[in-house]
């Protein structure tokens, strides 16, 4: 392989790969079923040996679990399924110890209403009634759109102790807080140092764009969101230098970048609209929605930094699509009714792609290539599957899964029940799909997913380049360059299940060679059925 210019400093989270992981979903040390932070903490040297940087933990706080643990009912303490403030502390320490930093899930714009804010909230003439956000008037804010549409039809729901309706963007179990209320303003400043003086690295804040709401507005992405925003970013350079803020705005990309601000903002944001178009370039064969959506994108501070992803623990969101390209995605991706949730499909990366190995790996290696830090979710790097006919989106929450046992090697009691039953689909279930035998087979896809992230992290181009379209000439092949000072790299896939030829004018080598990608001559690459690579263009003779 071709020696590589050195690595130069940059922040860390600017060539970090992300990894995903529910708490509760990933060993279960104790033998309740239940995944715990003392498992979580053994499995460590997994995560190490695959290569991730940065853990993202799951919601862990008390919770009544209506909405996967983001009702939160109380912000500074540890679910005791999950284990204690300690486990926390010990499990950060031993990542840390392997060279892992963590960030967690931080939810800033809801409470549960089991939260003991909202129950004295409620109470008449409570003092703390202005925390949450209320009215007489339910036709207040009509202009809001409703998100959970499955579930709602409204933003407000009656409480019966307040006499009152009350705000919530998400479930009706999810009242808002007011952020209009300084007192909120500053507990939610509180609740952020609290996280990080325990240890994590950063908190991927929880559904950003609804914090206020203003008449004559949909209630999101406003000027005084933005401004608080602003303000925790301030008390976080100030306090905590080194740690980030990541947003989670699901919204266009136009909308997306002021969450960046000039810099002084959050350190990332997801980059939700790419997500939904690579699917479709698969499906269709064609890289042009990919490219128009990257090149529509609007650049962002030197600073930030996207996060891009395939999967998540929610559903693959089709908000961020046309309407006729919603009807194509549901018609190619859920064949089965029954798999659509919300606006959305929930189901994991490898049935998505049929198990296809060549295309599930066409889209990582598309990924670990795209403008942003790469987050894996949890099991993808298996090819784990779904149990899409459980509960709203808990088909893509299940086990972990370790080995080839029954249980799948999740729990210290092979006999407890699982929190969520492990997926027993044909060619899924254990026996077919877990760690330790792909860890022993060298032409297993998680031996292809440790490869290419240990080739990444050679190439922090990709975490900190520009992007720049190579047009190639065949509307099958995806290429771009991603390029800095000391790196420049060529990434072309072929979206298509014929092999193709194409020229790209330009004298290449191969990094990879990973996936029979063959330079037939100086100018032209041969890419087989999905076939994917990085090239380094040679200097001129
Ligand atoms: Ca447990
Ligand atoms: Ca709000």
């Amino acid at each position: 392989m071709r020696t590589l210019p050195p690595v130069t400093k940059v922040p860390w989270f600017k060539t970090a790969v992300f990894y995903e992981v529910p708490v509760y979903a990933f060993a279960d040390s104790n033998g309740d079923g239940v995944g715990d932070f003392a498992g979580l903490t053994e499995r460590l040297d997994y995560l190490q040996w695959l290569g991730v940087d940065c853990l993202w933990v799951l919601p862990f706080f008390p919770s009544p679990l209506r909405d996967g643990g983001y009702d939160v009912s109380d912000f500074t303490s540890v679910d005791p399924r999950y284990g204690t403030l300690d486990d926390v502390q010990r499990f950060i320490e031993a990542a840390h110890q392997r060279g892992l930093r963590v960030i967690s899930d931080m939810i800033v714009n809801h409470t549960s209403d089991a939260h003991p804010w909202f129950q004295a909230a409620r109470q008449p003439d409570s003092p703390m009634k202005d925390w949450y956000v209320w009215s007489d008037d339910i036709a207040q804010w009509s202009e809001a759109r409703v998100i959970f549409i499955d579930t709602h039809d409204s933003n407000w729901s009656w409480d019966p102790v307040a006499g009152r309706y009350f705000w919530h963007r998400f479930f009706d179990h999810q009242p808002d807080l007011n952020f209009d209320n300084p007192e909120v303003r500053e507990a939610i400043k509180d609740v952020v140092r609290f996280w990080l003086d325990i240890g994590f690295d950063g908190l991927r804040l929880d559904a950003v764009p609804y914090l206020f709401e203003r008449d004559g507005t949909n209630g999101e992405n406003l000027p005084e969101t933005h401004a608080y925003l602003k303000e925790l970013r301030a008390m976080v350079d100030d306090e905590y230098p080194d740690k980030i803020l990541l947003a989670e705005a699901n919204q266009w990309p136009v909308d997306v970048v002021p969450y960046f601000g000039d810099g002084d903002e959050c350190h990332m944001a997801f980059n939700f609209p790419v997500m939904p178009r690579l699917y479709m370039a698969v499906a269709q064969q064609d890289a042009s929605s990919v490219i128009d959506i990257l090149q529509q994108t609007p650049a962002i501070p030197e600073s930030a930094q996207w996060g891009v992803f395939l999967r998540n623990h929610d559903e693959l969101t089709l908000e961020m699509v046309s309407d006729t390209d919603r009807e194509y995605m549901y018609a190619r991706y859920a064949p089965d009714p029954a798999m659509k949730k919300n606006v959305g499909i929930r189901r994991r990366l490898a049935p998505l792609m049929d198990n296809d190995r060549q295309r599930i790996e066409l889209l990582i290696g598309i990924l670990l290539s795209l403008p942003g830090s790469p987050i894996l979710y949890y099991g993808d790097e298996i090819g784990m599957g779904d149990i899409y006919l459980l509960n709203d989106r808990d088909g893509v929450r299940t086990p972990m899964q370790w080995d080839d046992s029954p249980g799948a090697g999740f729990s210290a009691d092979p006999s407890a029940p699982t929190y969520l039953p492990i997926v027993d689909m044909p060619g899924y279930g254990p026996a077919d799909v877990n760690v330790v035998g792909q860890q022993m087979d060298p032409h297993s896809l998680l031996s292809w997913v440790r490869e290419i992230l240990a080739l990444r992290q050679r190439l922090p181009v990709m975490g900190t380049g520009d992007f720049v379209h190579a047009p190639a000439d065949n509307p099958a092949v995806l290429s771009f360059e991603r390029t800095d000072e000391s790196q420049r790299v060529l990434v072309v896939a072929n979206l298509s299940a014929s092999p193709v030829t194409v020229n790209l004018k330009r004298r290449l080598e191969t990094l990879t060679a990973m996936r029979g990608v063959a330079i037939t001559d100086l100018e032209t690459v041969s890419l087989p059925s999905y076939g994917f690579d990085w090239l380094v263009e040679l200097p001129p003779e």
